[in-house]
């Protein structure tokens, strides 16, 4: 960088990092290579009707093989950092035994990174839980959090002399909620106490990683988790607003800040959601504790903002396990792909809201980005103006949060390739690099060029006035 900046454009502080973020299974491929085992989502993609047209991961962007080229992509980028998650089936195929193949791979993908001057930022679980595990209760079992913390130990082993920093979970909420109650995402279950138990025992597994990774960890470490936070919006201040408000923020952030970061689960909440009966019996004493482990970083994936309004107190509002009393309304204004809302205060709101909240802890944006429909130009290039202009908002809605004091550390797009997209299999892309899936072609994206130049400029140009 060191390039100056236009008039008026937005300059980030100085060591502020960037970055693109993927998944495992949403970017290898290569199921079955080197000993790995199957998952969750490769057993939940092979059923009838979960996944959009049939797809699965088994090929994805063929990264196992290609990444090589796309290491070389982020260093036209320009990125700092590059956020990717570690499949734990490669690791440990039955979710016990150690394939030091599967190790190999990540191994030789770090080399690659670092010596394209790319800092590796390592995510235990991005939800491909080995299928052995499931078949013994998956995340409704203590164990399995045991299980996680073991093969935790086993990469940090390999990988801990070159890899600074270590993110153990993404998103548990997605993992608990989508996974064991809506049914939207592997194991595909709809069992409401199931998900708060699955949630209390990622939680666990955050907790007895990040002990066992402490054990092992010097100075020049850094150990965080992600979360998908909601920025909640209310039309009106009235008392029964604020009370659908505090529910739903309840349930989606507080369930999971206040135990990481408080060191209990927040009361109201457990009142909230103890007409389900006793869940929480899963909750032993000792767990909080460890779960409230110090982090140094806190890593928040934001897309669109969750609209509520409030509802008869009795009534079942689905989305999320117990809640009740709310209703969901619909997106506004611009909709990106899956109907989600184009809302950058949103974000800027979330960054302000939990650096005030929870102050110990720094924040990175570690995932934020928009699906649109695939245009490819008759010459090959594509242009993704929507992509561009999403990017731009958001990356203004950052900057004021930080200009509003928020401690934000750094920016990851998600995502560096179109990939699987989960349940909507190929259909959603959300890269700043479009994939030809049938010859695995990559091409640079206008808004991967829009990125590149922002991040060369550490700055954003502000936005254009409307006229008129
Ligand atoms: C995140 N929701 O998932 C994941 O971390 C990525 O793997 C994924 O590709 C990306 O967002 C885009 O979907 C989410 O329903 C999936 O609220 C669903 C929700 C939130 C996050």
């Amino acid at each position: 960088s060191g390039a100056v900046a236009t008039p008026g454009s937005l300059v980030f502080p100085a060591d502020f990092r960037w970055g693109t973020a993927t998944a495992s299974y949403q970017v290898e491929g290569a199921v079955t290579e080197d000993g790995r085992g199957p998952s969750i989502w490769d057993v939940f993609a092979a059923e009838p009707g979960r996944v959009h047209a049939g797809d699965s991961g088994e090929r994805a962007c063929d990264h196992y093989h290609r990444y090589p080229e796309d290491v070389a992509l982020m260093r036209e980028l320009g990125i700092d950092v590059y956020r990717f998650s570690v499949a734990w089936p490669r690791v440990q195929p039955d979710g016990r035994t150690l394939e030091p193949r599967g190790l190999d791979f990540y191994d030789r993908l770090v080399d690659e990174l670092l010596t394209a001057g790319i800092d590796p930022m390592l995510t235990l679980y991005h939800w491909d839980l080995p299928q052995a595990l499931q078949e013994t209760g998956g995340w409704r079992n203590r164990d399995t959090a045991h299980r996680f913390a073991d093969y935790a130990g086993e990469v940090f082993a390999r990988l801990g002399d070159r890899v600074a920093h270590w993110t153990t979970l993404n998103e548990p909420w997605c993992s608990a909620y989508l996974g064991h109650f809506t049914g939207l995402h592997a194991p595909g279950l709809t069992d409401a106490r199931a998900a708060l138990t699955a949630a209390h025992h990622l939680l666990l597994g955050h907790g007895l990683a990040a002990s066992t990774l402490r054990a092992s960890m010097s100075e020049r470490h850094r150990l965080s988790i992600v979360l998908n936070l909601a920025s909640v919006r209310v039309d009106e201040d009235d008392e029964a607003h604020r009370e659908a408000a505090r529910r739903v923020d309840g349930l989606q952030n507080r369930f999971f800040l206040d135990p990481l970061l408080r060191g209990a689960y927040p009361a109201d909440v457990l009142a909230d959601v103890s007409w389900l009966g006793d869940w929480d019996t899963a909750v032993r004493a000792g767990d909080e504790e460890l779960i409230a482990a110090p982090l140094d970083l806190l890593g928040i994936n934001y897309y669109s903002p969750s609209r509520v309004a409030p509802a008869d107190p009795e009534s079942v509002a689905g989305g999320m396990p117990g809640l009740r009393g709310v209703r969901h309304l619909p997106p506004r204004g611009t909709l990106t792909g899956f109907d989600w809302e184009q809302e950058p205060a949103g974000l800027r709101d979330l960054l302000v809201r939990v650096s005030r909240d929870y102050p110990e802890v720094p924040l990175m944006v570690t995932e934020n980005g928009s699906a649109w429909p695939d245009r490819v130009e008759d010459d090959g290039g594509v242009v993704d103006p929507d992509r561009e202009n999403y990017l731009l908002e958001h990356l203004r809605a950052v900057h004021a949060a930080i200009e509003a004091g928020a401690d934000v550390r750094g920016y990851l797009a998600w995502s560096l390739l179109d990939n699987f997209e989960w349940a909507a299999g190929y259909s959603q892309r959300f890269g700043l690099v479009h994939v030809d899936y049938q010859t695995q072609r990559r091409t640079v994206k206008s808004s991967g060029r829009r990125f590149a130049s922002v991040i060369a400029d550490n700055a954003v140009p502000p936005a254009v006035p409307p006229t008129g």
